[in-house]
């Protein structure tokens, strides 16, 4: 599997699943944003196809419920946006029913996966969470890369110092700085070529 995209052209909505459909079974390979809720899981997505609201964002955590598939390049590959784990402040069952979709696609679902995107927020550092959620990306052979979002919250210092820890904890996996409000197109450029390099 390969993704034959040098430069993207073009994105739109497909659809939004909860549970199997048969998007998962066309063959197109899929690159999926996962992470904590609030961390910019969306917004990068929104820099790197160059919209301000291709995918809805918003400063609420909790803000996407579904697994979103949005296509690049009328269907050379599908960038799927997952709702975010972690998110406290949600009641126990709906934490439940999202950590549980995440895990069903990310380990069961057969889902045509060629790279994970899993987001941080720089500030936070690597969680308990995304380092549980590291462990199942290892399991199953997923190849991912960590991006540092928010960057542009910090000064370049600070920024180096987290950089240097959430790289400690990755094991061999990439790890860059993003910001998905302030990257320059060199910088969305850079973000997408370490995506769809094998
Ligand atoms: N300063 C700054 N804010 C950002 C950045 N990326 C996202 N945000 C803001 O963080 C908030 C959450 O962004 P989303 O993209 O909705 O986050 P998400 O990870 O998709 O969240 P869920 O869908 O709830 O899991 C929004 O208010 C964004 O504007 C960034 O790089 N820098
Ligand atoms: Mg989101």
């Amino acid at each position: 599997m390969a993704l034959i995209i040098k430069k993207i052209n073009s994105a739109e909505f497909k659809k939004g699943i909860v549970g199997t459909d048969v998007i998962l079974g066309d063959g197109v390979p899929e690159v999926a944003f996962v992470g904590r809720s609030n961390v910019g899981k969306s917004s990068t997505i929104n820099s790197l196809v160059n919209r301000k609201d291709l995918v809805k964002t918003s400063n609420k955590p909790g803000k996407t419920t579904e697994i979103n598939f949005f296509a690049i390049n009328n269907g050379k590959a599908y960038f799927v946006d997952l709702p975010g784990y972690g998110y406290a402040e949600a009641s126990p069952k709906k934490k439940e029913s999202i950590e549980k979709l995440i895990l069903w696609y990310l380990m069961y679902s057969d889902a045509p996966i060629y790279k994970v995107v899993l987001i941080l927020d720089v500030k936070a550092g690597l969680t308990a969470f995304d380092a549980e959620m590291i462990r199942v990306l290892r399991e199953k052979d997923h190849p991912y890369l960590i991006v540092a979002n928010k960057a542009d919250k910090l000064n370049q210092k600070e920024t180096s110092t987290k950089l240097r820890a959430i790289k400690e904890a990755a094991h061999e996996a990439t790890v860059i700085t993003y910001s998905a409000t302030t990257a320059t197109p060199k910088e969305r450029d850079h973000l997408f070529s370490l995506i769809a390099a094998d």
